[in-house]
């Protein structure tokens, strides 16, 4: 699940072509300044809003923002379809344009895009990179500002449960701030995704571990919204402790299946 490294015909470097998606929905206060201090801190990289025809305006807000930039692109979707299909609709708009490297990133001001260089240059370590770099708020360095103890239990406690229950590996699996190689996207099958919250960070973590992809954490600072409002809801919540349920159940079920398929083919004469 390795890029090739991206080079000219005379054997220079070349940048990755960065495409960042930031799904919005009632962003109005909080889109233009987010978008703002990206392009400031990352001038090369694109930008991709999806727009879930937000009744505050985003959209027209994001297009207004796009007629003056032209690395800034709008995807209007006609309603309220869910985080999840609004980054699986930004991907596919990505990789049809061949971008090496796409980013999830909240419009809210959560995620700081000044630390988004820290992402890249993980991710672009070398060519034996990661194929998916998390800003994490729990790992060493980490941090979260302002937010109530009860999120704080909320987020600890969903990503103990999701290590317990999937066996996954990382720190802040449901951090939304992350990186990804464009063929390590390429090579998920993504058309059967079915979560909606913020079960896709979880679902999109476990799809790249499960394909042999190597997932690498960095110490981000999230810092809880300070205008508009959360989409978090207990059907968020509750979606995300069924899917991860499930999943970690069919997992169980697979792997006791492939062990006795095997103790049974030893049996074979
Ligand atoms: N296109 C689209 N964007 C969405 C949808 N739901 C949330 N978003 C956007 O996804 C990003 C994250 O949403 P938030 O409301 O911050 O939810 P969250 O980050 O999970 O929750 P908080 O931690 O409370 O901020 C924001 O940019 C939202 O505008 C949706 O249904 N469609
Ligand atoms: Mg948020």
């Amino acid at each position: 699940m390795r890029p090739e490294p991206a080079s000219t015909t005379d054997g220079h470097a070349v940048e990755p072509r960065v495409l960042v998606v930031i799904p919005t929905y009632d962003e109005a206060t909080t889109l233009p300044d987010t978008l703002g201090r990206l392009r400031r801190a990352v001038p090369t990289a694109d930008v991709l809003v999806v727009d879930d025809a937000s009744p505050d305006g985003t959209g027209l807000i994001a297009e207004d923002l796009a007629r003056h930039d032209p690395q800034v692109q709008v995807l209007h979707r006609t309603g309220k379809l869910g985080l999840g299909s609004a980054y699986v609709e930004g991907f596919g708009w990505g990789l049809a344009r061949d971008y090496d490297v796409l980013v999830e990133m909240d419009a809210d001001g959560s995620h700081q895009p000044e630390e988004l260089p820290l992402l890249l240059s993980a991710l672009a370590a070398d060519d034996h990179g990661p194929d998916l770099v998390l800003g994490s708020r729990w790992t060493p360095g980490g941090s979260v500002e302002n937010w109530p103890r009860r999120r704080m239990l909320l987020s600890r406690g969903g990503n103990s449960f999701t290590r317990l229950v999937l066996g996954l590996p990382l720190r802040d699996a449901t951090a939304g701030f992350r990186a990804y190689r464009a063929r390590a996207l390429r090579a998920l099958p993504l058309d059967d995704v079915a979560s909606q919250g913020y079960c896709f960070q979880v679902d999109m973590a476990w799809r790249v571990v499960r394909h042999g992809g190597e997932v690498q954490e960095v110490p981000i600072r999230f810092v809880e919204r300070s205008q508009g409002r959360s989409k978090m809801s207990r059907q968020i919540v509750l979606e995300a402790f069924w899917r991860v349920s499930l999943w970690g159940a069919q997992h169980r079920w697979a792997r006791l299946r492939g062990t006795t398929t095997a103790a049974a083919r030893g049996r074979r004469p």
